[in-house]
């Protein structure tokens, strides 16, 4: 049985409720998990305000603003941990971004700080939150990310974010050698294209999604809660002999060549 009772986790990523990050709350908090919520905050309070309408009904006991180029609040977001619930067993890191220019048009003209800022903000965080996460995980834990095929593939657009998602498929590598005699196990999750915030945004991406539907084996998209049941099991003592992996959730697409 998949039993996550007693375990401590914090989950990064919540913007509304067709979030990839939420569909996983939402399967954590029925595994039994303890919930720890982050968002990402603006001037005018108002991500605050929506993510903790959202998230209520699953009482989370931390609720946090973070701004994961913000070491500052990396570093609270740690210490309030520490000091609410002693030991942390789950970090869900569920985030993205690269500025516009750089996920469309010609690949080779991506300017330095948008290639920068998207490894920063897509790839760096996993390690900077997993160093935070690290001394908390006294009884072992589960830290898992979101990746997309476009880290290993081309995927028209994708671009910048291709190159973040490679390098934090490879963070999740090292993450795993360096934190696996601590039993701490890191593994990254690779979606198909699901409508959210973040996918809506992309110019033809509902054309891509046709063409899943078309081709993947299972002849669908999956489902922000199917998603959200890969990284329940991933945090699960289910998969204790399960470390430095990308387990891909969709319906197929991955293995077909044609
Ligand atoms: P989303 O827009 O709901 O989530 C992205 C999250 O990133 C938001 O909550 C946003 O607040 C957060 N974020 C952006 N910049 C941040 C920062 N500086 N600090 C902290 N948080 C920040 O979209 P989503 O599709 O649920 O994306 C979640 C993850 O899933 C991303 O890593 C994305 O690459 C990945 N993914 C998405 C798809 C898809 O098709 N939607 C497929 C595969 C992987
Ligand atoms: C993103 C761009 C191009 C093609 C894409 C995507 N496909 C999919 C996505 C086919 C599925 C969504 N995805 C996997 C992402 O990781 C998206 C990340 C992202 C999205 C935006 C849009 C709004 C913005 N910046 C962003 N940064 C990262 O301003």
């Amino acid at each position: 049985m998949l039993d996550l009772t007693g375990k401590n986790a914090l989950v990064t990523g919540i913007a509304n409720n067709r979030s990839i990050a939420w569909g996983i709350a939402q399967q954590l908090h029925q595994a039994g998990a303890n919930l720890g919520i982050t968002f990402l905050p603006d001037d005018k309070g108002r991500n605050e305000k929506k993510v903790a309408e959202l998230v209520e009904p699953l009482h989370p006991t931390v609720f946090l603003p973070l701004d994961v180029q913000n070491d500052a609040q990396v570093a609270q977001t740690f210490e309030t941990i520490q000091a609410q619930w002693g030991r942390l067993d789950i970090l869900i890191h569920c985030l993205a971004f690269a500025s516009k220019e750089g996920l469309e048009g010609d690949f080779s003209r991506v300017s330095r700080p948008v290639f920068t800022q998207a490894l920063e903000i897509s790839a760096y965080s996993l390690i900077a939150l997993a160093a935070g996460a690290k001394p908390l995980m006294t009884a072992g834990g589960s830290i898992v990310t979101l990746t997309y095929l476009g880290g290993v593939r081309v995927v028209p657009n994708y671009n910048v974010m291709g190159i973040a998602k490679a390098a934090l498929e490879m963070n999740v590598r090292y993450l795993a050698a360096e934190m696996g005699p601590h039993n701490i196990r890191v593994n990254a999750i690779s979606a198909g294209p699901i409508r959210t915030l973040a996918s809506s945004a992309i110019g033809g991406i509902y054309d891509m999604i046709h063409h899943v539907e078309q081709v993947a084996p299972l002849r669908r998209t999956v489902t922000q809660m199917e998603v959200g049941n890969a990284a329940a099991f991933l945090c699960s003592d289910l998969a204790s002999g399960i470390t430095g992996q990308v387990l891909y959730v969709d319906a197929g697409y991955e293995i077909m060549g044609m």
